[in-house]
């Protein structure tokens, strides 16, 4: 049974975002009286609950979502809630849609976003993994944090080539190095406070770290948001080998460890958000015209499917007039599909800022 304390914090959670007019969050619109009181009651075979999957989304009115899967396993047990938000944030995948098996396509037909240089300052695509015989952050203990940290750091390390480079753990860590690690864009931040809210920080920053290469231009992210986060980036806009340096990243080490996937929501992340292919390809540009009125260029950007970020990521602001502008779904769609989708929607942008 569900315990008293944690139904007692779900019904006030549950009227706190009831009460808050101003929140947007996908979990307040699709968290009706109804599915509450069906939810409610529900755990996993792990243990966890309702308050697992929302907790986040109550303590921070501010989500876009505001949601996260606890386990793989909730993503069934509590499909109910998920699925409406799933549909809505990947324009229209339902419950009853398959995601495609997985199809990487030819990185060479891709392009360069940005030949003359003019609007984009750099290009960046990641995915995320999570591996077989783990459970997600939440679930997770001490010894399962630096079991996974060892296990991926081993892979790792035998990697050659383009590859090679080194790991950093989080612990023992400079906290100015990690800053400096911060500002230029290849690791993840600290004190996350979504993240943190949804019991994903725990034991932090044991089994937290960072691979680089040894000329900067890949990584491997170990147990932040999801176990696996592998980054390819470098400045200019150039696609074609943004993308093709991940997918050799991403063939590397899917040679070396095994990772969840499900038969309808692709490979498995914390984040709905993530789900499938959990491509997320964007470039840092300048747009100032467009961006002269933000609301337009949200407007603009959500028309061709792609969302509008900060330019030190999620939730940050762009005071210096750098955006991160991405692919916005990354289930129901292949791999390639993604790729295909950002780069015109980029060109899109551009020439749209172009024109003014
Ligand atoms: P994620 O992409 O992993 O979902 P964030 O939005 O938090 O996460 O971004 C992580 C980091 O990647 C941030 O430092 C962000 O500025 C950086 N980043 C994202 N896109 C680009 C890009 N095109 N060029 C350089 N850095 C980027
Ligand atoms: C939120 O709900 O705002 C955070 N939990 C992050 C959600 C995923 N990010 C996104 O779509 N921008």
């Amino acid at each position: 049974d569900v315990p008293k304390e944690t139904l007692e914090k779900l019904e006030a959670g549950f009227a706190k975002l009831q009460g808050a007019a101003d929140c947007k969050s996908l979990l307040k619109k699709h968290l009706t009286k109804e599915i509450f009181e069906e939810l409610k009651g529900k755990k996993t075979q792990m243990g966890a609950t309702l308050l697992d999957v929302v907790q986040s989304g109550m303590e921070n009115l501010d989500s876009g979502v505001g949601m996260y899967a606890p386990d793989a396993e909730a993503y069934t047990v509590f499909e109910n809630l998920f699925n409406p938000v799933i549909e809505e944030y990947h324009f229209g995948f339902k419950a009853t849609d398959k995601h495609p098996a997985s199809d990487f396509g030819n990185a060479e037909s891709l392009c360069n976003l940005d030949p003359n240089s003019e609007f984009v300052i750099s290009t960046r695509v990641r995915c995320g993994r999570s591996l077989k015989g783990f459970q997600f952050n939440p679930c997770m203990t001490e010894e399962n944090y630096k079991d996974l940290e060892t296990k991926v750091k081993g892979a790792l390390e035998g990697a050659s080539g383009e590859l090679k480079g080194i790991y950093y753990p989080l612990v023992g860590m400079d906290k100015t190095k990690q800053q400096k690690l911060i500002d230029l864009h290849y690791l993840f931040k600290e004190g996350d406070r979504f993240l943190q809210a949804a019991n994903a920080s725990r034991f932090w920053p044991t089994g937290r770290g960072i691979f680089i290469n040894l000329t900067k231009t890949f990584c491997t992210w170990i147990n932040e948001e999801d176990h696996i986060r592998i980054i390819s980036l470098q400045e200019g806009g150039n696609l074609k080998t943004v993308y093709s340096r991940m997918l050799k990243g991403l063939n590397y080490l899917s040679g070396k460890l095994e990772f969840n996937r499900s038969d309808r929501l692709g490979f498995l992340t914390f984040c709905p958000t993530n789900l499938g292919t959990t491509i997320r390809a964007s470039v840092h540009i300048m747009l100032p015209k467009l961006a002269a009125n933000k609301a337009k260029l949200d407007e603009v950007a959500e028309k061709y499917k792609m969302q509008v970020r900060g330019e030190t990521g999620e939730h940050s602001d762009s005071s210096s007039g750098i955006f991160d502008i991405s692919n916005k779904r990354r289930l129901g769609l292949t791999e390639f599909q993604a790729l295909k989708e950002m780069q015109e929607g980029i060109l899109e942008l551009i020439k749209i800022e172009k024109s003014l």
